[in-house]
């Protein structure tokens, strides 16, 4: 039997419903569980191509992240671990939506377009998040790998994170780690212990976390890292996955957009925590004041610690590099007024492939989206520079000694790939103990602006266009202007609307000085899109 004859028999077992379409997002595919099966397969036949086109290693997440638990989706991680590139997105939704009997063409047609040689080898990683469905999902995937001829190397249930590493470490040749579980616990915990082991007078305090593993795949990789960490931090884990749903009323996302703690967590006042999200990918720190008052560390937050840190290390250190972070519109405006005074700011489109890719450009690119993903960048030279200077023993400034074995350190806690809670967690950690800084006063290195998020249904998004990362409406004329009056009116106020990548609507967002303004301004906004770019059902109403 020829290698087509064989995927056109297996792709029976796995049958696309008839006429359903699914697109690749911003994150990959994901809708509920039931529709992917197919979906499942057909990657598994593209990562197979995408091995051989690149003659590398391969990756596939089965993963619906932060969605509900009945939810699925799968994303194909590229040779350095980043996101698959674009053209491929397009590939992904030919094959994912061609009808059963046209699979085999529009497979033949990939093969075709990007010369693909058959003949070469093919490997692909897969890992799946702890769903009931991935199971099942993810042995699709390995029915479409091997039906083309591929080789699978199943990481069973892993972060999402944790399969972005392993494909990077495999295609580096070990020279990002090792590509195995023991590997990334050991690449990560022996620098965390190295970035703290100058720390001399940590107490409890400083070495205790609260951990919300939002019932996900997040809190059993943590808690098989403990071990490796060497008492240098002391987890209270919750929301573990023995009881409670899978990101219900528990991890990141509730936490950033409800505002408001966990359910499960026992907070005291002044404690450090800290929610994962369903695929351990993202994170948001919190901690409840003397008051009740619950205060909010999110992405913006940890993009400013990090990135002034790494800022007073290089200064500390003598050495010469850009730091720069990236940011989207929705950045906190007091967060980027309090970074433009010390660091170089960058603007670019929501979708953290975009922020990743903007990183790229500095010697090193700290990014993070305010709902708590992202990362720091290294470039090769800055790699190579550090490096050199931590090993250089002449060095008789001890201070400058330290600062070059910290930022050493710093690289091998960061996991470069793709923003991963887990070593987002310990570079913050080890960040809050090497500077002695409470939670508290982290939180007052500036105050966040009230802001309010709102979504307006319109009869097609499209109609709305923007430019300056999203920052300025393009489309439909009299939009931005009218955006521009009602900004006009309120003090320390922005606004922006955008059409979501991810849902039939069109975002509103806006900040100023008080909360009241705030949902005033976020509602005149709202009735200029409901009136300018063909609102449908009923006016948009306060909120109050
Ligand atoms: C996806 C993106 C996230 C972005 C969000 C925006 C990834 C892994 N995730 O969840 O970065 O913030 O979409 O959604 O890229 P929106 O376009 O609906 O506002
Ligand atoms: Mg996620």
């Amino acid at each position: 039997m020829t290698q087509f004859e064989k995927v056109f028999r297996n792709s029976a077992l796995h049958p696309k419903p008839v006429g359903l379409v699914l697109q690749y997002g911003t994150a990959g595919f994901r809708t509920n569980a039931k529709e992917l099966d197919h979906i499942m397969f057909r990657m598994g036949l593209l990562a197979v191509l995408r091995s051989k086109k690149t003659k590398a290693t391969i990756g596939v997440m089965v993963t619906a992240s932060h969605n509900p638990e009945e939810d699925n989706g799968v994303k194909l991680v590229d040779p350095m671990g980043e996101m698959v590139t674009p053209s491929w997105e397009e590939y992904s939704m030919q094959l994912a939506n061609a009808e059963q009997d046209v699979l085999l063409t529009a497979l033949k047609d990939v093969i075709e377009k990007e010369a693909i040689s058959m003949d070469q080898d093919a490997n692909i990683f897969i890992g799946k998040d702890t769903r009931p469905s991935s199971e099942k999902l993810s042995q699709a995937v390995s029915d479409g790998v091997m039906s083309l001829g591929g080789h699978v190397h199943d990481y069973g249930v892993v972060t999402t994170p944790q399969l972005h590493f392993m494909v990077r470490c495999q295609n580096t040749q070990g020279c990002y780690g090792s590509p195995t579980m023991e590997g990334y616990y050991r690449k990560l915990s022996q620098a965390f212990v190295q970035l703290t082991k100058h720390v001399s007078c940590s107490n409890y305090d400083q070495k205790h976390l609260l951990v919300d593993g939002a019932n996900g795949v997040g809190a059993l990789r943590l808690r098989d890292m403990e071990r490796f960490l060497q008492n240098q931090l002391q987890i209270s884990l919750f929301n573990d996955c023995r009881e409670g749903k899978l990101n219900f009323q528990c991890g990141a996302d509730y936490v950033k957009v409800q505002q408001k703690p966990p359910q499960g967590v026992e907070m005291s006042v002044g404690e450090r925590c800290c929610s994962f999200d369903g695929d351990a990918d993202r994170i948001v720190y919190y901690y409840k004041d003397s008051d009740g008052c619950f205060h909010l560390q999110d992405g913006d937050k940890i993009a400013t610690l990090i990135g002034t840190f790494l800022k007073d290390m290089l200064t500390q250190a003598g050495l010469d590099l850009q730091v720069a972070v990236v940011q989207t519109a929705y950045a906190n405006g007091s967060s980027t007024r309090y970074l433009e005074d010390v660091l170089k700011v960058s603007w670019c489109t929501t979708g953290v492939k975009h922020l990743h890719h903007a990183a790229q450009e500095f010697d090193i690119g700290v990014y993070f989206e305010a709902n708590g993903h992202g990362t720091v960048l290294f470039s090769n030279a800055a790699v190579h520079k550090i490096e050199k200077l931590a090993q250089d023993s002449s060095i008789k400034n001890e201070k400058k000694r330290t600062a070059a074995q910290l930022l050493h350190s710093t690289i091998n806690v960061i996991n470069q790939a793709v923003g991963d809670a887990i070593s987002d967690m310990l570079l913050v950690e080890g960040v809050l103990a090497v500077q002695g800084l409470s939670v508290q006063q982290w939180d007052a290195i500036y105050s966040d602006l009230p802001n309010r998020q709102r979504k307006i249904k319109v009869a097609d998004r499209r109609v709305i266009t923007t430019t300056d990362a999203e920052r300025r409406v393009v489309t439909p004329p009299g939009l931005q202007e009218a955006v521009d009056m009602l900004v006009k009116k309120y003090p320390q106020s922005r606004a922006f609307v955008r059409p979501s990548g991810t849902e039939d609507i069109i975002r509103v967002y806006a900040e100023a000085d008080t909360q009241e303004n705030t949902d005033a301004l976020a509602q005149e906004v709202c009735l200029a899109v409901y009136r300018l770019a063909g609102g449908v059902g009923e006016e948009p109403k306060p909120l109050h």
